[in-house]
């Protein structure tokens, strides 16, 4: 396949991804939208060309591991399951709501190809990297992938975990960070300053980059890197926009966790459907 068809083949099961989450939140009525939506472009790489899973067979032992420590965004991977066949994709619809399988955060016990339940910001890259030390004690070549946030790194237990890594080598984990700068009261800047993620993680003795969160072939590149790299974990950095580029939902001054009323989720999805005539994606009405 050459680049052309390949960037617009990811684009498009990224877009897929997004549709799924803002009608999931919408039929909740709101929840994590902001940083749930940055997810799509990586998700869309990382499901379609890399990450080994069965949906026959969510808990196959041979699978590659995806944890998503910042679990408030667990509706991004609900959709990419649900397009991927893990199960049906009006299951969506529920979620959140009484009675669902599909809870606001990651439920590794109610919803199939999840592996970690998340939520207590700060424990998924130590979850992570228990596994890629299982990785090693049973020699195969599973990979390990963890999400977090750029707030979340605020939690002291990531730093305890990062050390960790490095000093045992880790080199089937990769973190995932979603630097969109901002996190639940403002931006990181007011916060709690991260600086430059890739410089604090390289200093711990991880690989680290920085790549465009909204460029699937970059980020396809950086992921091969991670399939094939030795001796260390790696961190790559998503330069993303919390919002996942909705216009509507970006320019809100405050997107990580709100009410979606049908007004927005139709301003939404006017948006998502221009977008799927641009790149010839078939969508219900
Ligand atoms: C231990 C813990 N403290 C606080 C919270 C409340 N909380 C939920 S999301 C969030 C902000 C997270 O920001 P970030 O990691 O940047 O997530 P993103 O902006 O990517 O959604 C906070 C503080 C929590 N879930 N867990």
């Amino acid at each position: 396949m050459n680049e052309r068809d390949e960037r617009l083949e990811l684009e498009r099961f990224a877009l897929r991804i997004r549709i799924g989450i803002v009608e999931a939140i919408a039929a909740k009525g709101g929840g994590h939208i902001g940083g749930t939506l940055d997810l799509a472009e990586f998700l869309s790489v990382l499901y379609l060309r890399f990450l080994r899973v069965r949906p026959e067979e969510p808990d196959w032992a041979g699978r590659d591991y995806l944890v998503c420590s910042k679990g408030h965004s667990g509706p991004a991977l609900y959709s990419a399951l649900a397009l991927q066949g893990f199960f049906p994709y009006e299951l969506l619809r529920t979620l959140n709501r009484g009675g669902t399988t599909l809870p606001g955060h990651c439920d590794r016990t109610k919803v199939p190809g999840i592996d970690a339940t998340t939520g207590s910001l700060g424990q998924g890259l130590s979850i992570a990297c228990g596994l890629a030390m299982g990785t090693r004690l049973s020699h195969t070549d599973q990979k390990v992938f963890c999400i977090l946030g750029d707030g979340e790194l605020g939690e002291g237990q990531n730093w305890e975990a990062a050390a960790f890594a490095a000093h045992h080598g880790l080199e089937s984990l990769t973190a995932v960070l979603d630097w969109n700068k901002m996190q639940i009261d403002g931006s990181n800047d007011e916060v709690l300053r991260l600086g430059d993620p890739v410089e604090k993680f390289k200093a711990f003795g991880w690989d680290a980059e920085l790549v465009d969160g909204k460029d699937v072939l970059a980020i396809r590149d950086a992921v091969s890197r991670a399939y094939r790299r030795k001796g260390r974990p790696g961190l790559i950095v998503l330069d993303t926009v919390k919002g996942g580029n909705i216009p509507c939902i970006q320019e809100l001054p405050n997107n990580h966790c709100i009410g979606v009323p049908a007004q927005l989720a139709d301003r939404a999805m006017e948006f998502l459907r221009s977008e799927a005539k641009r790149l010839g994606v078939e969508v219900a009405e």
